[in-house]
């Protein structure tokens, strides 16, 4: 609709309101409300003047009708003038629901929160960066879910008409190609020239940002296009949303690679980022067992159930070393499963067998641009299905079946006792060496996790941020028990990530619970009052070392290797004098916390009164001085 065709009174009685609410307090909207103002508090200047140019039906208003198209449900955003428009038009026009807007604190923060929510929502969350300034603090998250393979939605507010910017700090938010900055690391980008441009590039986009290889996406929305009034809306119209069914890997293909998994004596199975569902791992159960081969789950996604007496995760290099199949499933670093290179000597050595026969179904490998370098090393393998793992698992499997004789379906049999005790015997050195320093102060990162276990076992329970001990000790079985890591190993993203998971996890009854390092919650600690404004229910318990401790351990390296001091590598890599108060810190932004917390013995009754506060609904956070790794 156009200003021509807004009724009049409609229209001065609009402008009254607007006129007056430039001027007033504005209530401010409780999550997932719409804002209302209170026109009485002053009186409205200059109706009649504004109502000439009230803008009845903007741009942004159509704009939001596609985000809803699409089902996305929550954009994390710091707010910013470049999508003002857009803002307004989801909180007022769309009543901030379906998509509600996020407050975040940093634009990492907004894409981070959407990396791990994406990973645990299994869809999608948007966010919207301001111009250059917005985007340039976004790159590094970004990035993350790049290398990661998570969708996120990145819309990106920007005036391109030169013609019409205001002078000044305009200027330096916009961007003649705004996503030139994050083309390296995206799937697809778009500058939409006009509203209808903004709903096909929108729908567009969506489709390769969640289909296999996952991805980000950026889309830009034009400020003029959002502030302007739609013309001629009857010629407007949003496109279906249309999803691409993932692509099986090659038949032929599938049944060679069958063919010498079951001839092999030693096969072994590496998952990273295949399991997309409960689907997923179910699928790769059904392989391993008609196999009867040991599966070493990487972690990139829940992959593998850890009681499964195939699971061999905690095994890897021995499992690995001795295996003359190896079948890979998305592995994002399938050279340095079977070779590496020492540190600090950078000397290459061997850990597969020579000659290991590799098979690697995967879409990710063949998604590469030139100058990042997360494709990891060449690695030549003997037989690459171009494929989505999950989808290719039951073909596989199939495959293998038709391929088993009898005779070989009982030798296949005969190893299980041995395959049994191997799991148990995993299990068992995991236990040992969690239990070793269980009282010594500052706590050991096990005795960490062996508390938290405790507490959240009777619950469904997602586990985010330090995950590496409750990966080789607690009972994991659910794909929502995991949810990987960062993917590129930028630092920042845990906190925001663990956040995001949690809000996705709100609603279906599972408790989320962050060890999280303190370094990596340094980097936007504003996310906890995100948490606490939109209760978003976690219980972050901090792995606090007071120190980068791994850049610690890098700096001991140097010194020693230059044979020099070694007490100086707490220069610019511990964090102590003064010792930040994590519970402080998370109280004034209105998150329950305790601590600091020293002895090990009281850690279990703290983190029962950190539960129950989550259970409420509401973040908590639990500070515990841990040992450095
Ligand atoms: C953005 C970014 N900057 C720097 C680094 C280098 N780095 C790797 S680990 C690390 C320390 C992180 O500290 P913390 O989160 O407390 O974990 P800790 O090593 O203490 O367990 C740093 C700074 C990085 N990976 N990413
Ligand atoms: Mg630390």
């Amino acid at each position: 609709m156009s200003n021509k065709h807004i009724d009049r009174r409609a229209f001065l009685k609009g402008a009254a309101v607007t006129a007056a609410a430039a001027a007033i307090t504005t209530r401010i909207a409780a999550p997932g409300e719409a804002a209302q103002t209170n026109a009485t508090e002053t009186e409205a200047k200059e109706p009649a003047r504004m109502s000439e140019r009230i803008i009845g039906r903007p741009g942004s208003d159509f704009m939001v009708d596609v985000i809803k198209a699409t089902g996305i449900e929550y954009i994390a955003s710091n707010p910013g003038s470049s999508f003002r428009s857009l803002q307004e038009s989801i909180v007022n026009y769309g009543g901030n629901k379906k998509p509600e807007f996020l407050t975040c604190m940093h634009e990492e923060s907004s894409v981070a929160m959407a990396h791990g929510y994406a990973k645990a929502a299994g869809k999608p969350m948007g966010i919207l960066a301001h111009g250059t300034v917005g985007l340039q603090h976004a790159a590094m998250a970004v990035y993350n879910a790049w290398c990661d393979r998570v969708p996120v939605m990145i819309f990106a507010g920007n005036f391109l008409d030169a013609d019409k910017r205001r002078p000044g700090v305009e200027w330096y938010h916009c961007v003649q190609d705004p996503a030139a900055m994050l083309r390296d690391f995206t799937k697809w980008d778009d500058q939409p020239a006009s509203l209808q441009h903004f709903a096909e590039s929108v729908m567009r986009g969506y489709k390769p940002a969640t289909t296999p290889p996952m991805e980000p996406v950026v889309i830009t929305a034009d400020g003029y296009l959002q502030e302007a009034s739609i013309q001629n809306e009857k010629k407007l119209h949003i496109p279906k949303l249309t999803r691409s069914i993932p692509p099986q890997g090659d038949s032929g293909a599938v049944a060679e690679a069958a063919k010498m998994l079951v001839a092999a004596e030693r096969p072994v199975i590496i998952a990273d980022r295949i399991a997309r569902s409960q689907e997923g791992i179910k699928r790769l159960v059904e392989l391993a067992e008609a196999l009867n081969a040991p599966v070493v789950d990487l972690g990139g996604r829940m992959n593998f159930p850890t009681t499964h007496y195939l699971c061999r995760s905690g095994d890897r290099r021995a499992t690995v070393a001795e295996a003359d199949v190896a079948l890979l499933l998305e592995v994002g670093d399938p050279w340095g499963q079977f070779n590496t290179v020492s540190d600090p000597h950078h000397e290459y050595r061997r850990l597969g067998k020579p000659d290991v026969k590799v098979i690697h179904i995967s879409l990710g490998e063949t998604l590469t641009k030139s100058n990042y370098q997360d494709m990891q090393r060449f690695m030549p393998v003997d037989l690459a299905i171009f494929g989505d793992a999950q989808s290719t698992l039951p073909g596989m499997t199939e495959a293998v079946k038709a391929a088993t004789s009898l005779a070989r379906r009982a030798a296949l049999a005969g190893h299980t006792d041995k395959l049994r005790n191997d799991h148990r015997r995993m299990a068992e050195r995991a236990r040992n060496s969690a239990s070793q320093g269980w009282d010594v102060t500052p706590v050991t990162t096990a005795r960490l996790a062996a508390e938290m276990w405790n507490v959240i076992k009777r619950e469904k329970w997602c586990a985010t941020g330090r995950q590496d001990w409750a990966r080789s000790l607690w009972p994991a079985t659910e794909y929502y028990n995991f949810i990987g890591g960062s993917g590129g190993a930028g630092v920042g993203y845990t906190a925001p990530a663990a956040v995001g998971a949690a809000l996705a996890n709100r609603d279906n009854g599972i408790i989320t619970v962050d060890i999280q390092p303190d370094g990596d919650l340094m980097y936007a600690p504003g996310v906890l009052w995100t948490a606490a404004h939109h209760k978003i229910p976690i219980l972050m318990l901090m792995h606090n070392n007071r120190a980068y401790h791994q850049e610690v351990m890098h700096l001991q390296k140097m010194a020693a290797l230059h044979n020099r001091r070694m007490d100086t590598a707490a220069i610019g890599t511990v964090i102590e004098k003064p010792n930040i108060d994590f519970a402080k810190l998370a109280q004034s932004q209105g998150v329950w916390a305790e601590g600091p917390i020293s002895d090990p013995s009281k850690i279990g009754a703290a983190l029962s009164r950190a539960v129950a506060v989550v259970k409420k609904g509401e973040p908590a956070l639990m500070d515990v001085v841990c040992q450095g790794r």
